[in-house]
């Protein structure tokens, strides 16, 4: 085998694990210059490949995808046979690469890393290994994998089996002949789903112990694609670098499709489609809303329960065997060949744990609640300690002595997935917080092992050599992380991506969910701006650029990208006249937002003529009157109406239960400062006379608005003061223009590229107001007496050139005594907040905003009068408006433009409003 003939005391790196990512480490390294000692526990090279020998046992991205690419001739010296390939050939090929590249010379098999300790006098790290030998090296890399350390059965009394006990991880080499046994398999993941047919040619009686029904599909295995196998023929170059920068790491289109609008038709049609080609990103590509919208979600699974039902014949195997309870994709789906069709055979049963739970493992079987089972032989596909597992467990102490399995007590936390602070020179492959499991695994790899590759090569020429995150940059890339994943349906699952598997391990979604091509992009972009967030030291001196790669909402970003990509005229180039009709044709594309329970729409008397208002009534229970919210939109003086923040309005109506009544006003230039103010006021003395009339409860009345609504309602709270009414008990500000300085530092950091640009800022203003009057209250709150004014939320976005405005409209307000809740939208534009339906992480911010509504007003009960709202018209008095029911629901029309609209940004992941508060919750049964 040509191992290394001795245990070199010092080297530059040590890599720990030659599977597929340990092997092109070393290769890399070596091609570096640099001295390279690598340590298995395994027999030999191939990682999870080498353990992982279970009978069917297959990778299950296809073989022309899932290889290096690093060497054009290293893909033409090897032929896969089949489209998935077997666990002996990936192994055979792992093999071949070691010998083809000489790799073996510095691989120690059999050796067990028994600790790992950073020396900071040294600037070394010292490996222990179970030997007793001690190598010190200056980086320590873990090409441990992700899936390589099996989780220990939770399940009681599992030394008493008197029979044979096998792991399908750590499968004996010899195999194991089942033949006419009675063979019990516990666990139905992918190990299961692959093992499970197979086992059942052998054994006399099979029961498999069931406890989540898993999606599967068929892998339809046979020869390479043909497709692809002609794209790579004409063009490998083009190829690979299609899969580089995929989202799942192999070339692939993502649909535009919605589930919740295509036809039945196109949905069978993708369907079908993808059942057939049996690839997991086709079948994670039928619908581009499927990981985000659960209603897209569930025609999918359905279809997928209605195969499983066509295949097996008894009904209620049938039944158990179709998953429920969590949505497909949240858990990782399996590809199968003949799986469901298994339980057809007379020999094989399927118990279902959720009914009937395992009491315990007994001597001669197992026993479930009411019933015993003998066995001869037991087979635990039970699962691993993903991803974080194979780190914690390694006995790793950083600086000052640090455990890593201290530090991530909690759940892990690391930079990029590949380094974490406190333990420099210490760098994970295929780490948590990297695209990893849930990418094509070799092209994930292929990108760490180059850039920390590349990282080794900038500091040996930098002169620096200790390199380690920053604490900011590390919780920044963690934050993105989960940001990523909470616009998905992905957290919702109790799956191994969130630790759910492992009894007692932390809650936290493991992998990045944002892509193969955003991660490379994030990684590189790290590199471009002078290793971002990392600090490095050595004789070149100490660098340190700190800062957060990735700050912005994965959802604004990709709007602010589809935006681009529009290439619309900047507002501030229009006329007002067109710059309106832009804004109300975009407005018509939007998804519309929640229905609620009544809309109607009406003129109330102003200043200098009528205004148009529309009241929203909330849906559902209790019945009769309800605080009364009235709303100004936004639009800077000069755009907008009814219309425009109509989504918005629905959002708020429904999330705080409160009736909101939005009110237009004059616009500038035709009606220049203060009309817009004046309106405002006057709707709220209405609002306020006519509470009863609008189904409000007196006295529970609230302002609200957004930019410049959120300024004249501001404006409005400070005339009610003055005029001694109407009482109004809060106002709810979001990204509030406040003030007519342009010179705070959120304009110089965002007053270019976030949709409200400083130069439309000025746009509005020179239409609105004189600079003479620009400084007046009335104009600049800010400026404004701001004794006495009501309770007040502010919302102030991160990539807004008005957020320092904002917050300091909140100090200022605090200052005097006005209780704040100043919500900061993290990550987010001007705009963003309001996109409800299309920005799925604006919806925390705006339940913050419901909240805050919902503390402004009393609780108090219905009152009397309150039993008749309910039936519109019985209470209209003489004067009071008129409540003319239209209700406005989502027309066919309207959503279909919407979803072509949703579909772009869904493309790439974002696209149904979703928060934690508004999921149809599943029954646990666990
Ligand atoms: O493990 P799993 P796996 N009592 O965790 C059940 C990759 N892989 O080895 O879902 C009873 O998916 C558990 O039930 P539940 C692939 O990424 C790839 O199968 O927790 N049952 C589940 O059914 C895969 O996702 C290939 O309710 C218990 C099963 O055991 C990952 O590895 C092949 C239990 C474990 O499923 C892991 O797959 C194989 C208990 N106490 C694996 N504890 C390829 O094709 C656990 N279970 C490339």
């Amino acid at each position: 085998m040509n191992e290394p003939s001795s245990v070199p005391e010092q080297v530059d790196v040590v890599v720990v694990g030659a599977g597929f990512s340990g092997l092109y480490m070393l290769y890399r390294l070596r091609q570096l210059g640099l001295s390279v000692y690598v340590l298995d526990s395994a027999g030999d090279v191939g990682g999870t490949w080498y353990w992982n020998r279970y009978p069917g046992a297959r990778c299950d991205v296809p073989t022309t995808d899932y290889a290096y690419s690093f060497d054009p001739e290293l893909e033409k010296a090897w032929t896969w046979s089949e489209k998935y390939a077997t666990q002996p050939e990936i192994l055979d090929y792992l093999r071949f690469v070691a010998d083809r590249y000489g790799l073996r010379s510095d691989i120690e098999f059999s050796a067990t890393v028994t600790s790992a300790r950073w020396d900071e006098q040294e600037k070394r790290w010292r490996i222990t290994t179970g030997h007793g030998t001690e190598i010190r090296c200056r980086y320590y890399i873990m090409a441990t994998g992700c899936l390589s350390l099996p989780k220990s059965p939770d399940i009681e009394g599992t030394d008493r089996f008197a029979g044979q006990v096998y792991f399908t991880s750590r499968w004996p080499h010899e195999g194991a002949d089942l033949t006419g046994q009675r063979v019990a398999v516990i666990g139905t993941g992918s190990s299961g789903i692959q093992s499970i047919p197979l086992i059942a040619r052998q054994a006399s009686q099979l029961t498999v112990f069931q406890r989540t029904a898993n999606f599967s599909i068929p892998a339809h295995n046979g020869p390479a694609s043909a497709d692809r196998l002609k794209q790579l023929g004409e063009d490998r170059d083009g190829y690979r670098h299609a899969a580089r920068w995929s989202r799942g790491g192999i070339p692939m289109e993502p649909t535009d499709v919605l589930g919740v609008t295509a036809s039945q038709a196109v949905r069978r049609e993708r369907f079908e489609a993808a059942w057939e080609l049996g690839e997991l990103f086709g079948i994670l590509n039928v619908f581009a809303d499927q990981a985000v919208n659960p209603a897209s979600n569930d025609i999918l699974a359905e279809m997928i329960r209605e195969k499983i039902r066509s295949i097996v014949k008894d009904p209620e195997t049938a039944e158990m065997l179709s998953p429920k309870g969590h949505y497909f994709g949240t858990k990782r789906p399996c590809l199968d060949t003949g799986y469901f069709e298994t339980y057809n055979m007379p020999h094989v049963r399927l118990v279902d744990l959720r009914k009937q739970p395992i009491v315990s493992i007994t001597e001669d079987g197992i026993e479930t609640a009411g019933q015993s089972f003998g066995f001869d032989a037991i087979v635990y596909a039970t699962g691993f300690d993903a991803m974080t597992g194979p780190l914690v467990g390694a006995n790793v102490a950083g600086r000052d002595g640090l455990s890593l399995k201290a530090k991530w007590e909690a759940g892990p936390s690391a930079y990029l997935g590949l380094m974490t602070a406190g333990f420099p020179n210490f760098f994970m492959l295929t780490g948590p917080g990297s695209p990893s499991v849930l990418s094509n695994m070799t092209v994930s790899i292929e990108q760490h092992v180059d850039w920390v590759a590349r990282c080794l090569k900038d500091m040996r020429e930098e002169g620096f050599e200790t390199i380690e995150p920053t604490a900011l940059a590390e919780s920044g890339w963690n934050q993105h992380v989960q940001d990523c994943a909470a616009i998905t349906l992905l957290p919702t699952a109790d799956s191994w991506y969130m630790g759910a598997n492992v009894p007692g391990k932390p809650r936290v979604f493991l992998p990045y969910i944002g892509g193969v091509d955003a991660y490379r992009q994030a990684c590189d972009d790290v590199v471009e701006q002078g290793y971002l967030g990392f600090r490095m030291t050595g004789p070149g001196g100490d660098r340190c650029r700190d800062g957060i790669i990735r700050r912005m909402q994965p959802d604004v970003a990709m709007v602010l990208e589809f935006l681009a990509a529009m290439g619309l005229p900047p507002l501030d180039t229009l006329s007002p006249a067109d710059a309106r009709a832009l804004m109300a044709a975009t407005a018509a594309t939007r998804p519309p937002g929640p229905e609620v329970g009544e809309v109607t729409d009406g003129v109330i008397p102003g200043p200098s003529g009528d205004l148009p208002y529309r009241l929203y009534r909330p849906a559902g229970p209790p019945e009769g009157p309800r605080p009364l919210v009235v709303y100004f939109h936004g639009g800077g003086w000069v755009l907008g109406n009814l219309d425009s923040d109509d989504p918005l309005c629905r959002d708020l109506c429904e999330r705080s239960g409160a009736a909101v009544i939005s009110v237009n006003y004059r616009h500038a230039p035709e009606a220049r400062f203060p009309a817009a103010a004046l309106d405002a006021f006057a709707a709220v003395q209405w609002a306020d006379a006519n509470a009863v009339e609008l189904g409000g409860i007196p006295g529970q009345l609230a302002v609200a608005g957004w930019s410049a609504g959120a300024n004249i309602a501001t404006v409005t709270c400070q005339q009610a003061r003055d005029a001694r009414g109407p009482h109004i008990c809060g106002q709810v500000l979001i990204c509030p223009v406040v003030d007519s300085d342009m010179t705070r530092p959120s304009y110089q950091e965002n007053g270019d590229g976030y949709i409200l640009t400083t130069t439309l800022m000025r746009w509005f203003w020179d239409h609105y107001a004189d600079p003479a009057d620009r400084g007046h209250p009335r104009a600049a709150p800010l400026r404004g007496d701001l004794q006495g004014l009501p309770s007040t939320c502010i919302v102030a976005a991160d990539f807004d050139p008005l957020r320092d405005e904002g917050v300091a409209y909140a100090r200022a307000l605090e200052a005097v005594g006005v209780p704040v809740r100043l919500t900061r939208a993290r990550g987010h534009t001007h705009t963003s907040v309001t996109m409800v339906g299309t920005v799925i992480s604006g919806a925390p911010v705006r339940a913050e905003i419901a909240e805050a509504l919902r503390d402004f007003f009393p609780a108090a009960e219905p009152l009397e009068h309150g039993r008749s709202w309910a039936m519109p018209g019985r209470m209209k008095r003489p004067g009071a408006p008129e409540r003319q029911n239209r209700t406005l629901r989502a027309t066919g029309p309207r959503v279909v433009t919407a979803a072509v609209v949703a579909s772009r940004y869904a493309r790439q992941g974002a696209f149904h409003e979703r928060d934690p508060g508004r999921n149809p919750p599943f029954v646990r049964e666990k």
